[in-house]
């Protein structure tokens, strides 16, 4: 393998609260047992091959400012493996346990489908070979059907039906590859699902063919047996007006409506969260009580700009609060945690790149051992258990088992003469229980 821009960097290594090693691991011990499981296993780290190896540093207003050796090739196929060979360099840096990419990331489009696909069988071969030895595995693999021209008004929820077969065959060759290379999950972000104006679009006829195109990929998992689990990335908008996959909450219904909420988990976003109007912990938490827990794209927004900045996360108490709910929804089984976040424009060196990962590793991993500790105290449990204790009787168990009626409940309650009283929800003296772990 040739050189790359990693290739002279050492691996980062944990070095424990107290190294002044600024490219040193702090609280990200990978063998560290936590709530009887290896950091390694909790977190499940992931690098984003589009933000990492793919993103120039433009923007609407400026030409790129990152220049890679890769970016500047005539011959695009060896452009792809050798951005190939930096992916991996990157990733033994950093040394996380996995990585994750769309089709168009790793391969280019070529003149025609098939071309396009023959590129990206080709480099996904590639990636195979480079996997053999490395340690680094796929957490999950996906579709780009937002750059391309074609996909402007849609992939699956195009008016034109043309586009949706294409997009059917861009996602089944990507999940055939996913597999290929062991992903353990499939994601399905809906770029360009929704529309920019009702005065263009059917939006009944819309939602139609995303139900039926998600249906289409749930039984091709099964006929080529995929192991791994269909997300469906929420988001409520950007690129366009209003995203069809608003939230959590919206999609749980979309899945109920064509029958698919068993099959398809969520992979939430942060940013998104906050795009949405919710914090990462209340998206977390509702897919978690819907049993739709996935996967999770961890970054931040910036809440003065209101668009999708992906940038590395760096919030501790917002990293702790969005921990504790993953730990108490048992964990994030076959997900984890991938870095869905770019360097700023002027962060033009690779070192860069590194410098946000490992701060940002390390600040997933101290919110993780506070949200432990707080899973240990096991004083936030506690009054959360008090607080409905009250359902715990057989009366009102029943009444939640849906054995009681309503003209029954108002009988008893008028015999009784009910007058409950209010009791404090206590949310400063919980919020102080949050504030001294830090
Ligand atoms: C876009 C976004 C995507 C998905 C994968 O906001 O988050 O990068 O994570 O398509
Ligand atoms: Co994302």
């Amino acid at each position: 393998m040739s050189q790359t821009i990693f290739t002279a960097m050492p691996t980062v290594t944990y070095e424990g609260p107290t190294s002044q090693n600024e490219l040193a691991y702090r609280w990200y011990d990978p063998d560290q047992v936590v709530l009887g499981q290896p950091l390694r296993e909790h977190m499940r780290f992931a690098v984003a091959y589009w933000h990492s190896l793919v993103m120039n540093g433009a923007d609407p207003f400026g030409a790129p400012t990152l220049h890679r050796p890769w970016m500047d090739r005539d011959d695009a196929m060896q452009a792809a493996r050798d951005k190939a060979d930096a992916a991996f360099d990157l990733f033994r840096v950093l040394d996380l346990p996995f990585f994750t990419f769309h089709d168009r990331d790793i391969a280019p489009e070529g003149d025609s489908l098939g071309q396009s696909l023959a590129n990206f069988h080709t480099i996904a071969d590639y990636l195979a070979e480079k996997m053999s030895t490395s340690k680094t595995r796929l957490l999950w693999g996906t579709a780009n059907l937002f750059t391309h021209p074609r996909f402007m008004s849609g992939a699956a929820t195009n008016p034109d039906p043309e586009i949706f077969r294409y997009a059917a065959t861009t996602v089944k060759h990507c999940m055939d590859v996913t597999k290929a290379l062991g992903g353990e999950n499939y994601v399905l972000w809906g770029g360009r699902e929704g529309y920019d104006t009702l005065l263009n679009t059917d939006m009944g006829h819309e939602l139609e063919q995303a139900g039926r195109f998600l249906s289409l990929v749930v039984e091709y998992k099964h006929k080529i047996g995929f192991s791994g689990q269909i997300l469906i990335e929420p988001k409520p908008k950007e690129p366009t007006t209003h995203q069809y996959d608003f939230d959590a909450a919206t999609v749980f219904g979309f899945l109920k409506r064509f029958g698919l909420e068993t099959e398809v988990k969520l992979n939430l976003e942060a940013n998104h969260a906050l795009l949405a109007g919710h914090s990462f912990e209340h998206e977390i938490a509702t897919a978690a009580s819907l049993g739709l827990l996935g996967s999770l794209d961890i970054n931040r927004g910036d809440p003065l700009l209101g668009w999708d900045t992906d940038q590395f996360p760096n919030d501790l108490q917002a990293a702790t609060l969005a921990m504790y709910h993953v730990l108490l929804a048992g964990g994030l089984g076959k997900g984890g945690m991938n870095f869905d976040a770019k360097i700023r424009r002027q962060s033009i060196d690779p070192e860069d790149l590194v410098y946000a990962h490992v701060g940002a590793v390390d600040l997933c991993a101290r919110g993780f051992l506070k949200a432990a500790q707080l899973v240990e105290e096991g004083r936030l449990a506690a009054a959360l258990q008090d607080r409905y204790a009250g359902w715990n009787s057989t009366e009102n168990a029943a009444m939640l088992r849906g054995e009681v009626a309503l003209e029954q409940i108002a009988a008893e309650a008028e015999e009784k003469g009910l007058n409950p009283q209010p009791r404090s929800g206590r949310q400063e003296r919980l919020e102080n229980l949050l504030a001294r772990t830090f």
